[in-house]
């Protein structure tokens, strides 16, 4: 501290042409004075540092160099693998770009695909349902088959029941027959009954009604229209005496007439005057006595007893009417 103390008085100054520098009590020496003799020594070690810095870097190029080119060849090597490994990496992009396009069609196709899968699980249930309906019906029907097994089974003794049914109908029928009939015969007997209860008599399916009053031919037929009947044709000779033994011996007129005085004769009610008819003339007759006899009659009681009269002649009368079965 003191020796300090003692450089901080005694501090000095100079003026070097315009310098001016502080410096200690001494003034410092003059430096062109005390570097002269050390440089030689500083140059030589310089280059010595030099030389070894040079001899060095040799050494470690000599020594570094192959590792270095190797480490060059190792990152080249690496490099161009790298560079591969991008191209392959662009090569894979634009495959994922394929494959990604790809990718978003099989997405619709999966969307398809399940669309369909949606359809056929609605069909399979639609499936299910008539398979369950099918079933049903399927038990009904076999439901159904083991009452037609049943009724099967009981087929023979239907069989019997239908053949004694049918004997029974048989039977049926003909007693039914048999009841037609007779009910036919009760109402075509009823029938006679009632005609004869009014005064007419029954022979071979014809009425006959034997009046008890005289009328003229014309007269008589309308009183035997007003009965439904006609005046008598004769078609046989069974009739023929029927008629003249109903009569009694008493003149009847009966239905045959002629138009005019050389007309053909013919019957009031449509019977075809025939040739047979012409053998129940009396002998003689007709003789158209004054050429005004135009209407017949039974005069007498045998086969052969027609004559030709004068329809104004009031005469008895047989009115004849068909038998119709009435109605039931
Ligand atoms: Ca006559």
């Amino acid at each position: 501290m003191k020796a300090a103390e003692k450089e901080a008085h005694d501090a000095h100054f100079t003026v070097d042409k315009q310098n001016i520098a502080l410096w200690p009590r001494e003034p410092p020496p003059k430096q062109a004075l005390s570097l002269h003799p050390r440089k030689p020594l500083t140059i030589r070690v310089v280059l010595i540092c030099l030389s070894l810095v040079v001899v060095a870097s040799i050494v470690l190029q000599a020594i570094l160099y192959p590792w270095f080119m190797g480490t060059i060849s190792d990152v080249n090597t690496n490099a161009q693998m790298l560079k591969s490994r991008v191209d392959n990496m662009s090569t894979l992009g634009s495959e994922i770009e394929k494959n990604s396009g790809s990718v978003k069609v099989a997405g619709v196709q999966i969307q398809m695909v399940n669309a369909s899968l949606d359809n056929v699980h609605s069909q399979v249930l639609i499936l299910k349902t008539s398979v369950e309906k099918a079933n049903a019906q399927i038990q009904s029907l076999r439901k159904t088959w083991e009452e037609v097994d049943h009724l099967n089974a009981k087929i023979p003794e239907l069989k019997r029941d239908l053949d004694k049914a049918s004997a029974l109908n048989a039977m049926v029928r003909a007693l039914q027959s048999r009841l037609d009939s007779i009910n036919k015969l009760l109402r075509r007997q009823s029938d006679i009954l009632q005609m004869v209860s009014q005064g007419w008599k029954f022979f071979r399916e014809n009425f006959y009604y034997f009046s008890h009053i005289s009328k003229t031919w014309y007269s008589a037929e309308q009183f035997c229209m007003s009965k439904d009947s006609h005046l008598t044709s004769v078609t046989s000779r069974d009739e023929q005496e029927f008629l003249y033994k109903g009569a009694g011996g008493l003149p009847n007129w009966i239905g045959l007439t002629k138009a005019g005085s050389e007309g053909k004769w013919y019957w009031v009610d449509d019977t075809p005057f025939n040739k047979e008819s012409v053998r129940f003339w009396l002998p003689g007759e007709p003789n158209n006595v004054g050429n005004s006899e135009h209407c017949a009659s039974i005069k007498v009681s045998s086969l052969q007893s027609w004559n030709d009269d004068s329809c104004d002649n009031k005469l008895l009368f047989i009115c004849k009417q068909p038998y119709i079965q009435s109605e039931p």
